[in-house]
């Protein structure tokens, strides 16, 4: 399968994350993605197809905060990563602010996903990886990996926030719509919602989204993914949540996979996307599903039953020590 990667990917790495009121080392580290490559032996370096694509999903206002943050939270003569610490939720409303911590928190979702001088670039480059797997699609490849790192599917149009910053996936299928496929389908199989994705396309009739994900209930973003969320206007049905129960293993993820593939193939799809994280892996650090390594397989295989024609993007995952085989074990199943 062609996997692409660009190492210029690892160059953002935060020191910490707030998490449970203490600082800690930060889970998404550069080396899931060098071991991830690792693993697959060779990617290709994606053709960069510039900001245009971005800036289709991506709201400008929010692209230049990226951009200028962080020279700006240095200036203000703050050490460390940008990171926001008060948010304009609870019926506030829109106010042009300039100061750097007005900004942080009316662009972002959380503390949790620090800002650095290199995560623009980063980012940009994650997306081309991801623009280059569904091109190679497009052209014929009946499956295609995008190594992406920094992950996407919980940054918004206009937030970051998961240690997501810009939406791969998202991009991606906007690029294949612009491209001219009627239909596309994503399916979200990280352990967490993807609060980003389901956003841009909430109103949306001619992308569906699908997601199997930990209950928010109990689980990070707690405020999107529950079975009640459906899509709104244009985009009513085309949104599908599946949250699952804390300890799921193969045999219940696989009978919700099915469920999201009949309904994305009662939808129409001409492409599938899938958003693929590997935390819901039995050893992962900050999840709590059940799957093995061997599982990743079966998954992989009933979506390539599907028969659609398929880009996979990576999203989470944070065992790193088991994350080059448990994609491994996905791709196998293709
Ligand atoms: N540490 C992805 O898997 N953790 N993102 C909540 C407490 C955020 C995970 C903060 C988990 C986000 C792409
Ligand atoms: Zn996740």
């Amino acid at each position: 399968m062609r996997c692409f990667h660009d190492p210029g990917q690892l160059a953002h790495a935060p020191a910490t994350e707030l998490h449970n009121g203490e600082f800690v080392p930060y889970a998404e580290k550069p080396g899931r993605a060098a071991g991830i490559a690792a693993t697959l032996g060779s990617t290709e370096l994606p053709q960069d197809r510039g900001e245009a694509p971005i800036r289709a999903v991506h709201d400008a206002d929010y692209i230049e905060f990226l951009k200028t943050a962080p020279a700006r939270w240095a200036e203000a003569g703050r050490p460390g990563d940008v990171i926001g610490y008060i948010w304009p939720t609870v019926r506030k409303r829109a106010l042009k602010l300039d100061r750097i911590d007005a900004l942080a928190g009316q662009y972002s979702i959380d503390a949790s996903t620090p800002l650095t001088a290199q995560t623009w670039d980063a980012a940009y480059r994650s997306v081309q990886s991801a623009l280059g797997a569904t091109h190679a699609v497009l052209e014929g490849e009946r499956a295609a990996f995008a190594l992406s790192r920094p992950p996407g599917h919980h940054a918004g149009a206009d937030y970051l926030g998961g240690y997501c910053y810009l939406n791969h996936v998202a991009v991606a299928a906007q690029a294949a719509r612009d491209a001219g496929v009627e239909r596309v389908a994503i399916l979200d199989i990280d352990y967490h919602h993807g609060n980003g994705t389901q956003d841009i396309f909430w109103e949306r009739g001619d992308v569906f989204f699908a997601s199997i994900h930990a209950d928010p209930a109990t689980d990070f973003p707690f405020y999107w993914g529950h079975a009640d969320e459906r899509g709104e206007g244009a985009g009513e049905g085309a949104t599908l949540n599946l949250p699952l129960p804390r300890g799921t293993g193969i045999d219940a993820f696989r009978r919700a996979q099915e469920q999201a593939l009949a309904a994305i193939e009662g939808f129409g799809a001409e492409l599938l996307l899938v958003s693929f994280g590997a935390d819901t892996y039995v050893g992962d650090p900050i999840s709590q599903f059940a799957l093995e390594t061997a599982d990743y397989a079966v998954l992989g295989a009933d979506l390539s039953a599907a028969g659609l024609p398929t880009a996979i993007v990576m999203e989470g995952g944070y065992a790193v020590d088991a994350l080059g085989a448990n994609v491994a074990s996905f791709l196998s199943g293709f």
